[in-house]
This record gives C-alpha cells, sequence and structure tokens, in this order.
C-alpha cells in the first residue's frame, strides 16, 4: 500500500469530472487501498479519488469511532434525498478551514463495492454529509464553493499564502 498526494485548492485539477470506473479490477482495488490508507493517515472521514489527482469515481469514508468500518462506493448515485442539515465541513484539499454547509439530512445511495457488486445505502446524519461532500468531488467541487465570493476569495487567498510560505 501506499500514502498518496493530495491535492490541495485552489488546484485546477480539483475540478476535473470523474469518469465512471468500467471494470473493478486489480488496479481500481489497489486505488481503493491506497486511498484508505492515504484517509487513514491523514486523518480524515473521507477521500474521493479526485483529491489524489486520479479521476475515476472511486470514494472512500470511515465515520465510525474504531475507524474499522471502511465503506466503499464505486460509481455512486444519489436515488433519493430529503429533509436539510447543516454541518461545519472541513476537507483535506482546503486544510484549516471549516466552514457550515447545508446538504440533504438523509439520502439512498446506489454503488459499486470494493469487490464490484453493486449495493443500496440508506445514510442520514454525518456519513450523508460526507457521502454528499466526497461526491461533489467526483463532480469537481470542492465545499467552499457553497460559499460567498467573498469568503470563497479569501480561502483562496489563504490557501495561496500558505503554499508562498512553505
Ligand atoms: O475528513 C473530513 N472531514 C469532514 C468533516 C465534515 C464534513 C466533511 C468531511 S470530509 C473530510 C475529508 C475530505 O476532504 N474528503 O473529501
Ligand atoms: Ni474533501
Amino acid at each position: 500500500m501506499a500514502i498518496l498526494d493530495i491535492l490541495n485548492y485552489p488546484d485546477p485539477r480539483l475540478h476535473t469530472v470523474a469518469a465512471p470506473v468500467k471494470t473493478v479490477d486489480a488496479r481500481i482495488r489497489r486505488l481503493v487501498d491506497d486511498m484508505a490508507e492515504t484517509m487513514y493517515a491523514a486523518p480524515g472521514i473521507g477521500l474521493a479519488a479526485t483529491q489524489v489527482n486520479v479521476h475515476e469515481q472511486v470514494i472512500v469514508i470511515d465515520t465510525s469511532e474504531d475507524k474499522r468500518d471502511l465503506k466503499v462506493f464505486i460509481n455512486p448515485r444519489i436515488v433519493n434525498a430529503c429533509g436539510k442539515q447543516q454541518y461545519e465541513e472541513g476537507c483535506l484539499s482546503v486544510p484549516g478551514v471549516y466552514e457550515t454547509v447545508t446538504r440533504a439530512e438523509s439520502i439512498t445511495v446506489e454503488a459499486l463495492g470494493h469487490d464490484g457488486q453493486p449495493f443500496t445505502l440508506d445514510a442520514e446524519g454525518l456519513l450523508a454529509v460526507c457521502i454528499q461532500h466526497e461526491m461533489d468531488h467526483l463532480l469537481g467541487k470542492v465545499f467552499v464553493e457553497y460559499l460567498s465570493p467573498l469568503k470563497q476569495s479569501r480561502i483562496k487567498n489563504k490557501m495561496k499564502k500558505r503554499q508562498r510560505d512553505r
């Protein structure tokens, strides 16, 4: 396994739209393993392939306390969404920035698992937030794009300054 480099906002590659996975083969299973290792090491509760500069529809999530409940979503689709919730979100691609975002409270998602088998999952609360956050990454969208233009430009400047100072 390997820890992968995570792209930092405002890297334009974060705006790439991910293509569907054609077959869940050894290459995809290795990507899933490396993404899981990268997510746990960060540490984070989710990671989209977009963030490691692979533009295919692959997501890993583990919102559990004990970090022993890895969930893998390949080619995910939200087939139902209801309600609204606000959550203070963060992102491994925008380190140090936490802002409140409004998303659906509960969703039903269809996807393929790490073994390529289709499954359906009902999610609510933090897991639902995380799935929606990761699916946005696959569409090339970062959570700060829900904020006002003023906040977005402040965050961009903060990130660019930090990259200069490193
Ligand atoms: O680690 C993460 N925490 C988090 C907290 C609130 C809402 C969403 C997230 S996802 C984030 C990891 C990440 O950037 N995934 O894309
Ligand atoms: Ni993120």
